[in-house]
């Protein structure tokens, strides 16, 4: 930061405890109006959350005007359809460096920050690693001062807040706007955004056709923007969402002829575009809503973009100048269609120079591998949302086809794989490919591991990898140390700042210096002592609110996994591998074992039959061993509700073992390994996503791996997998299964469990059973291993200390580099 700009900080806006505690009294009253002697958690965290908001807008100011004086510089558009950015409280107290301060001044008024900051609800528009991967991003370009901006959907409901009642988990929604959102600032200039109609195509008076959107409804976007500061510098970026809004609050035609109550329908009709976020995983989503969701907030944002490029440039040939527009999957590559409809219906543009500007905006990230989660939309619901954009889909393709067709003649099998059209056939629709689409509109494709890339150009983007090698890349993933050790985990960040220096925060490399100590017995001792307190509060957290959350032993060791719950991820091979345990303790009176905590979190879709079995599953085990006295003490099993990015911050910091043990080749990426690293957790895990990459950092022994890698995956597929077999085979699987289908768990209803039995023994989709009986050895082997404190901690350092690629900021800045080409200052540290 430089001088003249931090005086301009420091004269705008106070930042000593004093200040604070003054402009907290002021907000309690003014905005909560309350009395000291009255208010309450809620009423204390609004309070503090003005007061942390006014020294960012401080800070925003100053950063905006130093950027017009450096005049336009080209910004990310970063596009998303979920974001999960977590509380903002604690992590803007971080970031501004007000953390002492703020704390003095919760002191001197006799209240206690932790609890303060505990009753903020946090903004959960996403579904898992997708939405948290962006919300990273956004931290970290904010960080790397490269200038962005988050588009996305202000979902009035976000993902449910999951409940376990029985044993089941129940959806509640999640009502997070209801006290409020101190954080955003409401903007004035609305976008209007029209769906459905008709198109007219007519000659205009250079004898041109052009096309004339005549749609059946518009409605409008009003942007609701939240600062988003970067970490020791003074750039603040912006998240901009969305909010949909009936054009006229009535339709005055309607409301004449007397048709009140149709006019107010239209105007609910148009709340409910951002009324709600879908849950992912979810086969019967309404598909219809969805689109038009999509849909809205794309054209919002490109409207958005194009009213910053004439402001900035007076010139819309120069979009591409202003903009870097990255597709965060596939759920706004409609954008591609909408821009080229933006540039050649409105602004007349020739066709081939806005396809030449569009190529040169958008690039495409690619999140799953998943065939069901790759987007098509049948082409009549496409049409009747949004009929242009199928004429222009039709017309790039048409193109694209002839290219393709030059390309490789005579392979009609290649033209029909890489068409944007799926034509359906026996009965099923014709379909719009998103991924194509973003494809063909993209000058960049990437993957987010490097496996993950290596898979996209031999599968799914196959074709498209033989058209345009040179479109393809990788960039792994990456997670902000800012929120995930550096609030998340004090006493370990506070450390870290005493032995390699304060930097680390911004350049996470250097925790490489951490290795010197990795044997010093007196630096282990703080480290476990460290780790002990991440397990103290986690099992405070446990006992408040998870089923069977007492006497949690923090001296056990802290085995967790937590994440979306999916058939993929295999949150069932880890019961099974509890299963086992119990059995080892029950049947054969074994004692020595290593005492362990299982920890569970995650929400299930809530029309993912199979997911909510499984939630089910692990509170039926988790039990019956509670009420078992034979292997209390030995095992314990633990299912955390309502995992979040708020909970998340009490729970990584506390893992000694991180389960990531999905099928391999079926996770793209994940986060959360690299998020239990930095805590210091050792990795047991599959040779897939993102652990292909921890497990070359640390190398052996600081990693456990097990399971079959792709290519065995592959082979088995193709000789032809029969589980049962497998099962015939393994005594101890087939005692496991026996177990589960007995009833023991399910109060002697032995159905209960048996399609999750009968699954595994017939179909098996994710090699549960042939990955059961390696898991378990590693498994043991890992147990074996925590007995050896001095090496266990040794191998928890080394994580740490090689944890710095995995830094979201190396993550945007190889975006930037690779992709954008902003004009971000080189890195500093
Ligand atoms: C998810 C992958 C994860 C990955 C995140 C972020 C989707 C579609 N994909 O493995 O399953 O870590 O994206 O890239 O949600």
């Amino acid at each position: 930061m430089s001088d003249v700009a931090e005086r301009a900080l420091h004269t705008r806006i106070a930042r000593s405890a004093d200040a604070i505690r003054r402009s907290f009294i002021d907000n309690l009253f003014y905005v909560t109006g309350r009395a000291f002697d009255d208010a309450t958690p809620q009423d204390h965290y609004v309070a503090l959350a003005f007061t942390v908001r006014d020294r960012l807008l401080a800070r925003f100011v100053v950063s905006r005007d130093q950027r017009r004086e450096r005049g336009p510089a080209k910004t990310v558009a970063f596009l998303s359809a979920e974001y999960l950015p977590g509380p903002h409280l604690g992590n803007n107290i971080l970031t501004l460096d007000l953390w002492d301060n703020t704390r003095l001044a919760m002191q001197q008024l006799g209240l206690n920050l932790e609890t303060i900051l505990d009753a903020e609800e946090e903004p959960g528009l996403g579904n898992g690693g997708l939405g948290r991967l962006a919300a990273c991003y956004l931290d970290s370009m904010a960080t790397q001062q490269i200038p962005a901006i988050g588009y996305g959907i202000r979902y009035e409901y976000g993902i449910f807040e999951q409940r376990i009642r029985d044993g089941w988990q129940v959806e509640v929604a999640d009502a997070w706007l209801r006290g409020g959102n101190p954080w955003e600032l409401t903007r004035q200039h609305r976008v209007q955004v029209k769906f459905g109609g008709r198109v007219e195509h007519r000659l205009d008076d250079g004898g041109r056709s052009r096309a004339h959107w005549v749609p059946a409804t518009t409605i409008e976007g009003v942007a609701h923007d939240t600062m988003i500061p970067g970490y020791g510098v003074l750039n603040v970026n912006l998240l901009r969402l969305w909010k949909a809004e009936p054009r006229e609050a009535f339709d005055f035609g309607a409301f004449n002829t007397g048709d009140y109550y149709g006019a107010v329908e239209q105007m609910v009709a148009a709340q409910n575009l951002s009324k709600v976020l879908y849950p992912n995983d979810d086969p019967e989503v309404g598909k219809s809503l969805r689109l038009r969701q999509q849909y809205f907030f794309v054209s919002c944002s490109l409207q958005d973009m194009i009213r910053l490029t004439l402001r900035d440039f007076g010139s819309i040939a120069r979009f591409a100048d202003r903009f870097a527009v990255q597709l965060n999957d596939t759920h706004p590559a409609v954008a591609v269609a909408e821009l080229m409809r933006l540039l050649v219906d409105e602004h007349a543009m020739s066709w081939d120079a806005a396809w030449e500007l569009t190529q040169r905006s958008f690039a495409y990230t690619n999140h799953t591998l998943l065939p069901e989660a790759l987007e098509s939309w049948p082409v009549e619901l496409f049409a009747s949302v949004l009929p242009r954009h199928l004429e222009i889909v039709y017309e790039i393709n048409a193109r694209h086809l002839d290219d393709v067709r030059i390309r490789f003649l005579h392979d009609a099998g290649r033209v029909a794989r890489l068409s944007l059209i799926d034509e359906g056939g026996d009965g099923a629709p014709r379909r719009v490919r998103m991924a194509h689409l973003a494809c063909v509109g993209s000058h960049s494709i990437n993957g987010v591991a490097a496996m993950h890339s290596a898979l996209l150009r031999t599968t799914v983007l196959r074709d498209f990898h033989d058209l345009w090698p040179q479109k393809f890349r990788n960039i792994t993933n990456g997670v902000t140390p800012r929120r995930f050790v550096g609030f998340a985990n004090r006493p370990l960040a506070a450390l870290l700042d005493e032995v390699v220096g304060g930097a680390w925060l911004r350049d996470l490399d250097r925790l490489r210096a951490l290795e010197e100590h990795a044997d010093d017995p007196a630096f282990q001792a703080r480290w476990r002592d460290i780790k002990r307190q991440a397990k103290v509060r986690l099992t405070r957290h446990i006992a408040a609110h998870a089923p069977c959350g007492t006497d949690v032993d923090p001296d056990s060791l802290f085995d967790i996994q937590v994440k979306r719950i999916h058939e993929y991820k295999r949150q069932h091979l880890n019961v099974l591998h509890i299963l086992h345990l119990y059995r080892l303790i029950k049947e054969g009176g074994q004692r020595d074992l290593v005492p362990r905590t299982f920890v569970f979190g995650g929400k299930a879709a809530p029309g993912y039959w199979m997911a909510k079995l499984i939630v089910k599953l692990i509170n039926a085990v988790a039990e019956v061993i509670e009420r078992d006295a034979q292997v209390r003490g030995l095992l314990k099993v633990v299912f955390v509700p309502d995992f979040s990015v708020k909970s998340g911050h009490c729970i990584y910091p506390a893992a000694d073992l991180s389960e990531q043990i999905s099928t391999a080749g079926k996770e793209a990426s994940g986060t959360g390994n690299m998020k239990f690293m930095m805590n210091g957790a050792l990795t047991l895990g599959t040779l897939d996503g993102a652990n292909v990459e921890i497990f070359e950092a640390v190398g052996e022994p600081n990693y456990f791996a097990f399971g079959k890698t792709v290519e065995q995956v592959e082979a088995l597929w193709r000789s032809g997998y029969r589980p049962r077999e497998i099962v015939e085979r393994d005594e101890a699987l087939a005692a496991v299964l026996d177990l589960l289908g007995s009833g023991v768990f399910s109060h002697g209803e032995a159905d209960r469990f048996k399609p999750l039995v009968d699954n595994l023994l017939h179909h098996d989709p994710f090699l549960v059973c042939a990955d059961f009986q390696d898991y378990v050895a590693c498994q043991a082997h890992a147990a074996e291993a925590y007995r050896d404190g001095h090496a266990w901690t040794h191998r928890s350092i080394v994580n740490v200390a090689r944890s710095g690629r995995f830094s979201s900021d190396r993550a945007v800045r190889e975006y930037d580099n690779e992709v954008w080409h902003t004009s971000a200052p080189a890195a500093t540290a």
